[in-house]
């Protein structure tokens, strides 16, 4: 029996586009990643430069931009993607919101038409992969306190620190880094090869394994005038460009919680415990249902937020509100999906506990749960309680 996950009929809420973007996204999803991510992530080795190209070959990057290649779709478009991409694994979809929604946002929305020119079209089609420079080892909740810093030096930039974190820095051939400058913090585009720049590697990571994260070093990098974002000024630039991402992973939260709710009624239904499948227990039905119900509520604020995105209206704590909820809810939803699987929750065989290691840092990156709170709190009451 094949089972419908969505009770209160999200699908009679889109249009006939958006339905065909998530079927293509959802066959991406199925005969190309979902095969090879036992091993991508127990090996944590991804072949980032075909991925790159065979997403870009199907559209799946900066599909929600318009011109240079990109694919122009709306926003609900580009987050049923996000959600079929993140169903097969978190680290995929960091692939492709870091790639469309920071480091070619950026670029599209602060960036000169040089910028632009020289480097949209060949990152929509996947063949040149970027990353987004903002946290630093000592500033990730607190972008104001950055210590990479670029100074004048006659017409060029030169640029020193290092960033932590970085999705994709290591395969990268183009870095969006931001940096404190006399004029504030400001945003440049930075060639990888650029003599002084090195993106090493973070190995050991218990979550996202199968996503390259890099630190970005920046030792007198020196770059010509034309390397500075020229409509980005102050932290609005790159917290803007969190939106777009955060958007994103309303979605996709949302996917890895599907995946792992899916496994879990197949696997309830088959497994045999006191002579009976689990399925058929009340104690099992009972977390099946909560956990649908929360699917659902996420799915339906997703596909809200994405209506009131394509109107122009959406409000960075209204992106707060479905970060922190989707990512929250999606979580508990693997971990209950594991208590059922038990023992076969644990093993690789099963996508749950790979998803729930993943969401680990779903829950922390693009603002964690704590920002995400202090934001809305903010809102509600009108008084800042970040300082
Ligand atoms: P604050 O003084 O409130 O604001 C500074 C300026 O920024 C403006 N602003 C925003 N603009 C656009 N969108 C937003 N969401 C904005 N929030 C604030 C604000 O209006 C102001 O503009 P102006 O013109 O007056 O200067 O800033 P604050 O220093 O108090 O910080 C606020 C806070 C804590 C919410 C912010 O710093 C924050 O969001 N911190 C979290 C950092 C974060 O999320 N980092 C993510 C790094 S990228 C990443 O994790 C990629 S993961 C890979 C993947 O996506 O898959
Ligand atoms: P900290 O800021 O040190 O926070 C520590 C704890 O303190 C958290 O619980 C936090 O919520 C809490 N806290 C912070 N401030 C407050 C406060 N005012 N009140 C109460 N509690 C508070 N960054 C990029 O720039 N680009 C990337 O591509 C990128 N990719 C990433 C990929 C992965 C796999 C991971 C794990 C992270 C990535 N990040 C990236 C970094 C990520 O954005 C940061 O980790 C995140 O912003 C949190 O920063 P931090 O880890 O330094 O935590």
């Amino acid at each position: 029996m094949t089972v419908s996950l969505d009770l209160v009929d999200v699908d009679s809420l889109l249009t006939g586009e958006e339905v065909d973007v998530r079927a293509a996204a959802r066959r991406f999803a199925d005969e190309r990643l979902r095969p090879a991510l036992p091993e991508w992530f127990e090996t944590a080795s991804i072949p980032a430069r075909e991925l790159a190209k065979e997403l870009g070959a199907l559209g799946f990057l900066g599909m929600h931009l318009t011109g240079y290649g990109c694919a122009g779709l709306g926003p609900v478009a580009y987050g049923l993607a996000c959600l079929e991409i993140e169903a097969a694994d978190s680290g995929m979809r960091s692939l492709v919101s870091v790639q469309g929604s920071l480091a070619m946002y950026a670029i599209w929305k602060y960036g000169s038409d040089e910028q632009k020119n020289e480097w949209l079209p060949r990152m929509s089609a996947g063949e040149a992969i970027g990353c987004f420079g903002l946290t630093e080892p000592d500033f990730g909740s607190n972008p104001a306190g950055m210590r990479t810093n670029a100074r004048r030096d006659g017409a060029d930039w030169v640029l020193n620190g290092s960033k932590m974190w970085i999705t994709n820095g290591s395969v990268a051939d183009v870095a969006v880094v931001w940096a404190r400058t006399d004029d504030g913090v400001r945003g440049f585009v930075v060639p990888t090869s650029t003599p002084g720049f090195s993106a090493p590697e973070i190995k050991q990571k218990m979550s996202l394994r199968a996503s390259v994260t890099s630190e970005l070093v920046l030792s007198d990098v020196r770059l010509p005038g034309s390397a500075l974002l020229p409509e980005a000024r102050g932290l609005s630039g790159p917290l803007g460009c969190l939106n777009e991402a955060r958007f994103g992973i309303i979605f996709g939260a949302m996917g890895a919680a599907r995946d792992c709710l899916e496994t879990t009624i197949a696997y309830a239904g088959e497994r045999i415990v006191f002579d009976k499948p689990l399925t058929a227990y009340q104690l099992t039905q009972a977390k099946l249902a909560d956990m649908a119900v929360e699917l659902n509520k996420g799915v339906l604020l997703a596909v809200h937020l994405g209506r009131l995105k394509e109107k122009g209206t959406l409000r960075p704590e209204q992106v707060s509100v479905g970060k922190l909820n989707n990512v929250r809810e999606a979580i508990a939803i693997a971990r209950e999906c594991r208590t059922i699987l038990a023992a076969n929750g644990i093993s690789g065989e099963y996508p749950i506990m790979r998803h729930a290691n993943n969401l680990e840092s779903v829950l922390t990156y693009e603002g964690t749960s704590e920002v995400h709170q202090l934001v809305i709190g903010q809102a509600l009451t009108g008084q800042s309680a970040f300082r």
